[in-house]
């Protein structure tokens, strides 16, 4: 995030694009609903009536895919009305006439036309967030999952620049990231071009302070492959062993019949996981982390912030933590590491590790100590530290690229509305976008353990238009089956109007009807991202159904 959690408040009108955020991120939610009660403006830009589309001031339902046709429509309108911030970007901003050249070719009836979105509701989005003082936009996977994911970013950050909306407070460009410390594994280098800090591995200075800190020779330095490009070299016979690491990939990444070929195929197989996964069963070699609950360490959170954990539970019997499951393999290859702690392991990432270089486990300490409960999101600097925090005398970075943006300038990108890659067609007439619902996480092996979840959701269901339920003569509660290009699966039916006509939506959390069995594997050429967001799929009643079936049309929320 450019800016922090707390300052939400500070917004007077809030751009949610691609976020169900009562669902996916329900903390953040809850400031999202005092914000309404506050009495500023809410846009919701999402194909399905989430909850807060039911709350929110504006409604863009758009089609799956056509964001940046919408975000383009709206900065149309903006320059057609003189709303652009012609101080900031002059000031602050490159590349603004190309810009502009593209968005002046297309209009804000072409937006409409593409998105589905009225013409005169992109108008009034754009109104709304160019006139007021402080707009800011959250987003998550609703834009990020597509072929075209980096450039929907490009436009969030081109709409936040046209309009002076980032470097201040309530402002700014904020993606809500997924797990509690995917932020820090990034930070951390778990990328396959960066050492922490996002320090290139081609970068010689950057190789040259490593090979000092590890006393090592690091002869290797090209970039490696993201998780899906890794299984297509599984394929080609590049990649031979393969080290999964908290990860469920059966279940997780698309079109799961090449998944389950690719890691069938490869020669060796470890997984180190804290339950026996679906991806646990092709391999050679299964080592037991243990939990979160069981280990000391530091998480980063979506706004940058690193906060102290500590172990709530002795590790079980058999178990341990991945860093000590990491060295004691690192050992048997002949390398001579000797971390003793966590915090060990933090005294190297603040010297090697400019953004944490003043984030060490003492200030961490003393931040916990002086922490009130009740106080989390009023006052930004009540527990940990955001990076950037060069040394220990720096307090922390609450917000980015205020008076500058640190690469100098900001940068317009030129960005032209694409099309998914799959359309319907008569043998796959709707559109299937997969996601998350509140009460499981991901691939289900920790939230399908918990009898009360199971309780509440058992089942993987499908929302389905009333309309299209009538007409495939589908009941509210039935099995039916869906069908893609790559494969088909059996969720139940759950009647809503939720989506509208020709849209389907599933989560991935079920093994049993798994939404990869059905998903397109074309990634973003920049981010490497799959497209997990639109599918051309067929739905069928599975016993023949009847046309005109009465439906029980319910809300789907939980
Ligand atoms: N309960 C729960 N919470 C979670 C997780 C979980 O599994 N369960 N997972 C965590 C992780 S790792 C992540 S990454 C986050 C993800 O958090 P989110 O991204 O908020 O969750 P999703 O359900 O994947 O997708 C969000 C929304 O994108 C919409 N969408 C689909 N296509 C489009 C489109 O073309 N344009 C727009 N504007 N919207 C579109 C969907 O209708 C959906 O409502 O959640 C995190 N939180
Ligand atoms: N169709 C579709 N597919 C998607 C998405 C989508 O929206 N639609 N979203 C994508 C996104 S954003 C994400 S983040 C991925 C998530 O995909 P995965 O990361 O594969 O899903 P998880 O179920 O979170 O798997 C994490 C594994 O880590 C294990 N684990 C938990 N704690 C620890 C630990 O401390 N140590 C170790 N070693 N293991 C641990 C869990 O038991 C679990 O098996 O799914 C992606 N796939
Ligand atoms: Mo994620």
């Amino acid at each position: 995030m450019t800016n922090s959690i707390a300052d939400i408040h500070e917004a007077d009108v809030m751009l949610l694009i691609g976020s169900n955020t009562t669902e996916a991120h329900p903390v953040i939610g809850i400031e999202v609903v005092r914000l309404l009660n506050e009495g500023k403006k809410l846009i919701v830009a999402d194909p399905r009536k989430i909850d807060l589309a039911r709350r929110a001031h504006l409604h863009l339902q758009l089609r799956p895919g056509t964001n940046v046709a919408l975000l383009n429509g709206m900065m149309r309108h903006i320059l057609d009305k003189g709303l652009e911030d012609m101080e900031f970007i002059e000031s602050r901003t490159e590349n603004y006439p190309a810009f502009r050249e593209s968005i002046m070719s297309a209009t804000v009836e072409e937006a409409a036309e593409i998105s589905g979105v009225p013409a005169e509701d992109i108008r009034k989005a754009a109104e709304l967030y160019a006139t007021c003082n402080n707009a800011n936009i959250l987003y998550a996977m609703g834009i990020t999952q597509f072929h075209t994911g980096t450039n929907n970013v490009l436009a969030v950050a081109n709409l936040s620049m046209l309009t002076g909306n980032i470097g201040r407070r309530g402002t700014g460009v904020n993606p809500l990231r997924g797990q509690n410390n995917v932020q820090g594994a990034c930070d951390m280098g778990g990328l396959p071009d960066v050492f922490s800090g996002y320090q290139k591995v081609d970068d010689p200075a950057a190789v040259a302070k490593m090979e000092e800190a590890w006393g090592v020779t690091l002869e290797d330095r090209q970039k490696g492959k993201t998780i899906m490009e890794m299984m297509r070299s599984i394929d080609d016979g590049e990649i031979r062993a393969l080290y999964v690491m908290g990860e469920n990939p059966i279940i997780s990444d698309p079109n799961q019949k090449h998944v389950e070929e690719s890691l069938a195929k490869v020669d060796f197989l470890v997984v180190q996981d804290i339950f026996f996964t679906e991806t646990c069963e092709y391999a050679d070699v299964v080592l037991p982390a243990c939990t979160s609950l069981e280990k000391d360490g530091t998480f980063t959170n979506t706004e940058r912030r690193v906060q102290r954990v500590r172990a709530a539970l002795e590790p079980r019997e058999g178990t341990m933590p991945d860093w000590q499951i990491v060295q004691l393999i690192a050992s048997r290859m002949g390398a001579d590491w000797s971390y003793t702690s966590a915090e060990s392991i933090m005294t190297e990432i603040n010297q090697v590790t400019p953004q944490y270089g003043g984030i060490t486990y003492r200030r961490l300490e003393a931040k916990s100590e002086q922490r009130t409960p009740d106080v989390v999101f009023e006052e930004t600097d009540s527990c940990g530290l955001q990076w950037p925090c060069p040394d220990e005398d720096h307090s922390g970075t609450p917000v980015l690229h205020a008076g500058r943006f640190s690469r100098g300038n900001g940068f317009f990108s030129a960005v032209e509305y694409q099309k998914p890659v799959e359309e319907v067609s008569d043998e796959y007439p709707m559109i299937l976008t997969t996601g998350r619902e509140l009460v499981h996480y991901h691939t289900g092996t920790m939230s399908r353990q918990a009898p009360g979840l199971n309780a509440l959701v058992p089942d993987a269901r499908l929302e389905i238009n009333p309309d299209d339920a009538r007409d495939l003569g589908i009941k509210h509660g039935e099995r039916v089956r869906l069908t893609s290009r790559r494969g088909s699966i059996e969720p139940f039916a759950w009647v809503t109007d939720r989506v509208s006509p020709g849209l389907v939506f599933m989560p991935f959390h079920f093994a049993e009807a798994p939404a990869n069995r059905l998903t397109v594997q074309t990634l973003d050429p920049i981010s490497k991202i799959p497209e997990l967001k639109v599918a051309a799929v067929r739905l069928e009643a599975m016993n023949g159904g009847s046309p005109g079936a009465a439906v029980e049309p319910e809300e789907a929320s939980v």
